[in-house]
């Protein structure tokens, strides 16, 4: 069989996504996500204008033979845009195979490791009790990790920061959305002023204040955002240590992979990194090294099941593990794509689980259930998503960008 039509939807239910619909020539259509936060019409060209004209008539069971050919022949190989465009395929294909064998994907990719997947929630509050409310919702929810991010005095909006509606969850989006000016404005990214300084001083004691309410066994994680010099991602690295996090992630810009070695020599706090890389070359140093414990890419964005389960064939090696990436802006379908593999690898750490909103639900329906602590990606064939084009067709794309972080003496900072 064939691979006959490639079509790709955009769809803006609550926040943009981006999924690739591969139908063959049998009639078997797979679904794979190529959403790519803020820079989305990229890969939509990327697909419709020079993928989808070159896999027509291939044989879509040859699924390494197209990852490879798709990797290789623009020339121009990983980045962001191509990777993404090479996970929705492979996803696509990945979810055609299962469907045609009858089995839910993880049953291809070697049968399940475990019963599920230990997950962490995104747990915030401008303040510490605010942020101790926030976690009490989600230990009762039967969460076992959650990671904490908490506002810090004298600076206004933080990125990942965000007070729970009364009662709800944390339904924080960061990329803002484009609002629609007078004459049409360009939508540009928001500047927010930030300090480390008053980070460093700050964060151990909203740990304190956690430990201090929850005690020991929870598991708590916490995003750097790629914000420290490396000196600074050591001292807080450092600093964390009595309150046993089980990660700290993106404490430098990740693509510097050598400063990591700066950092472990100060310390034994679990670092995690990868969520904006896209290969496994991205890595090299990293997981050669043991400079990392856990791989933060996700599917979507790392080159899909295959682009993944490669880094995690990789890390394996080295002993460590997978922490795959899961908010929001990677959907239903690479979330499950995730979880599939995530239930097959030996290697598996934790799964980051930021819920999609009722809207995106309503576009997206899945498979994967979340209990007692643990999520798991169902037993209906293929990845178990489906897209009810008619409900994303409701939802026009609307231009979104995530914000830019600035020193208060208005340099652009790294994150
Ligand atoms: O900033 O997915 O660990 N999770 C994160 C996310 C990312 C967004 C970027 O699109 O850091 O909130
Ligand atoms: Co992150």
């Amino acid at each position: 069989m064939a691979i006959d039509r490639i079509d790709v939807n955009v769809t803006s239910p609550g926040r943009n996504f981006v999924t690739v619909k591969v139908t063959t020539s049998d009639g078997i259509m797979g679904l794979g996500d190529g959403t790519l936060n803020g820079r989305e019409l990229s890969v939509v060209s990327y697909l419709r204008d020079h993928v989808a004209p070159t896999l027509i008539g291939r044989d879509e069971s040859q699924i390494e033979s197209i990852w490879q050919y798709l990797y290789r022949s623009p020339y121009w190989r990983r980045g962001p845009v191509t990777m993404s465009a090479v996970s929705a395929i492979d996803m696509a294909l990945w979810d055609i195979a299962a469907k045609k064998a009858g089995e839910p994907l993880y049953k291809l990719l070697g049968g399940a490791s475990r019963s599920g997947l230990l997950t962490y929630a995104h747990a915030s509050g401008t303040t510490i009790e605010k942020l101790n409310e926030a976690i009490h919702g989600y230990v009762e929810d039967g969460f076992r990790a959650v990671r904490i991010q908490a506002g810090v005095p004298g600076l206004d909006q933080i990125y990942g920061v965000h007070d729970a509606a009364p009662g709800g969850k944390y339904e924080y989006e960061p990329a803002g959305r484009a609002t629609a000016g007078a004459g049409g404005t360009t939508m540009r990214p928001t500047e927010e002023s930030w300090d480390t300084a008053a980070y460093l001083r700050h964060l151990p004691t909203v740990f304190a204040g956690v430990r201090d309410e929850f005690g020991t066994e929870l598991r708590l994680l916490h995003d750097g955002h790629h914000r420290m010099t490396p000196i600074e991602a050591a001292k807080l690295a450092k600093s964390l240590e009595p309150y046993d996090p089980f990660w700290l992630e993106d404490c430098t810009p990740g693509e510097d992979q050598a400063v990591l070695r700066l950092v472990r020599q100060h310390s034994v706090t679990p670092l995690a990194i990868g969520e904006v890389f896209n290969s496994v070359y991205d890595y090299q140093t990293l997981i050669t090294e043991r400079l990392i414990d856990y791989v933060r890419s996700s599917a979507t964005h790392a080159g899909g099941i295959t682009g993944l389960r490669q880094i995690m064939s990789f890390a394996a090696i080295y002993g460590i593990r997978s922490g795959f990436h899961g908010p929001t802006d990677v959907s239903p379908v690479g979330m499950a794509a995730n979880l599939h593999l995530g239930l097959a690898i030996h290697n598996f750490g934790i799964q980051e689980y930021m819920p999609h909103s009722e809207s995106t639900l309503s576009v997206f329906r899945t498979s994967y259930r979340f209990e007692d602590g643990l999520l798991h990606p169902g037993d209906t064939p293929g990845l178990g998503v489906e897209l009810d084009e008619e409900a994303a067709a409701k939802h026009d794309y609307q231009p979104a960008y995530l914000p830019v972080n600035r020193l208060r003496d208005g340099t652009v900072h790294d994150w």
